[in-house]
């Protein structure tokens, strides 16, 4: 082997650009799926199970899932004479790829027993097993071919390792008894920083990724955009600033809404942040550390589009556009309060001292954008079953921009673009104002 790895450069979704041989992605395909596992760490059987709503997944489900992506997309392809260790989990656990044939309904994915999760960890070992063979054995021009899929595999991995988390949190809040998750590093003592804006000039700029390194199809090609001069705040909305609107009536006042926003405010009785709840006049919310009180400093977490849009538009500003977001973070560094501290909750911005500079605009929240989830001018998706990747949601979604505190840090990029539909709150989803100026 070490002789075939001397000259590969293998591009990687490492956040720092490139990894070098085999060897490297041999590496990095070992960490990213055991970080996978590590998640699980703490969980019961039981709770690996239960689906708590059709959004949502179950552990189990995430865990084959991932490792049916490089069966699908690796294994059956570029593995000679490969068989599957059960053929029945190219339907079960195919998620939404038409072209790759039939699929179980997603909303019933908790209702199944079997394959156990005992089995499906022996699943993840199979597909291990045969994935490294596969790169520990391939010749230099296969790898080529195999390192860009690996490389997929490995952030699409990293998406479910955030889906498996906001999903588990969500498991545990239907739950009565509140289970806890973590045990959290406890906030250091609370401030948090005053809100300062800082002002970008207009004209034309390129956004879009470009050049080496990993990034979804979503988000190229770069291209040229026009802004008009904006300010962006300096940090995330406080949970002391949003219940100011909730104090204000913000969600009974329709004026602050978009009607489908307020349409959604009545139906669902919604009148406070999602996983917040109110036990004597007090409000608390549920982490996964388990129930606890509001802690006004921290960012204001679990709002949908809709609450974003309504609180801007109560405090006098509006939110960003995705232009305006990447254009913005173009000095800032991609730090911040990621899955790897195990912290798996927003923490308040530190006042800096500074009089510039943009805070929180990765890890923590991701921050929801007013920019429909729509084709970059020029875009299109690659043929095949992976084209259905993400193009075909480009419909009735928003772009979130930045990262969230359960996002893996080499998974976060200044040109990445989540998206969930306008009413979604069980993501880690904060609100970072914008206005305009002149
Ligand atoms: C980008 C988070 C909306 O949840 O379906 C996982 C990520 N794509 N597998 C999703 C994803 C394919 C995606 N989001
Ligand atoms: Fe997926």
């Amino acid at each position: 082997i070490a002789g075939k790895t001397r000259s590969r450069e293998v591009e990687c979704a490492n956040g720092q650009g490139i990894v070098h041989s085999r060897m490297a992605l041999i590496d990095r395909y070992r960490a990213v799926r055991q970080f996978s596992e590590k998640i699980c760490e703490t969980l019961e059987p039981e709770d690996f199970v239960i689906q708590t709503m059709p959004e949502m997944s179950p552990t189990k489900w995430h865990l084959a899932h991932v490792s049916w992506f490089f069966e699908t997309f690796v294994l059956k392809v570029h593995l000679p004479d490969y068989e599957s260790l059960h053929p029945q989990y190219t339907f079960l656990f195919n998620s939404y790829y038409n072209a790759a044939g039939k699929m179980h309904a997603r909303p019933q994915r908790g209702l199944i027993s079997r394959p156990t999760v005992r089995n499906t960890y022996e699943y993840r070992k199979y597909v291990d097993t045969m994935v490294l063979k596969l790169l520990g054995e391939a010749s230099e021009r296969k790898l080529e071919v195999l390192a860009p899929l690996i490389v997929l595999g490995l952030n699409h991995e990293q998406q479910h390792q955030e889906l498996m988390l906001t999903d588990i949190k969500h498991v545990f809040w239907m739950n009565p008894l509140r289970p806890v998750f973590r045990k959290e590093k406890p906030n250091a003592a609370s401030s948090s920083a005053k809100l300062k804006w800082q002002n970008f000039d207009g004209g034309i700029y390129s956004i879009g990724h470009e050049g080496a390194g990993f990034h979804f199809d979503n988000e190229g090609p770069r291209h040229e955009t026009l802004l008009q001069p904006f300010a962006l705040a300096s940090r995330l909305v406080t949970n002391r600033e949003y219940l100011e609107f909730m104090e204000d009536n913000g969600y009974t006042r329709p004026e602050f809404w978009l009607s489908l926003g307020f349409n959604m405010v009545k139906e669902k009785y919604w009148d406070s942040p999602f996983y917040w709840e109110r036990d004597l006049g007090k409000w608390g919310m549920m982490t996964l550390d388990g129930m606890r009180a509001v802690d006004l400093d921290e960012p204001v977490c679990h709002v949908s589009y809709f609450e974003a849009d309504a609180y801007a538009r109560w405090a006098g500003a509006r939110l960003p556009t995705e232009a305006e977001w990447e254009v913005a973070s173009e000095e800032v560094p991609v730090e911040g309060n990621f899955a790897e501290s195990g912290f798996y909750h927003p923490a308040p911005a530190r006042e800096s001292g500074r009089t510039e500079g943009l805070q929180q605009m990765f890890g923590d929240l991701w921050q929801w954008t007013q920019s429909s989830y729509s084709p970059y001018p020029g875009y299109k998706p690659v043929r095949g079953a992976l084209g259905e990747y993400n193009g075909k949601f480009m419909c009735n979604q928003y772009v979130l921009r930045g990262a969230s505190c359960a996002t893996a840090k080499s998974h976060a990029r200044r040109t990445y673009r989540n998206f969930f539909p306008p009413d979604a709150r069980w993501q880690f989803m904060g609100i970072r104002l914008a206005k305009e100026i002149s």
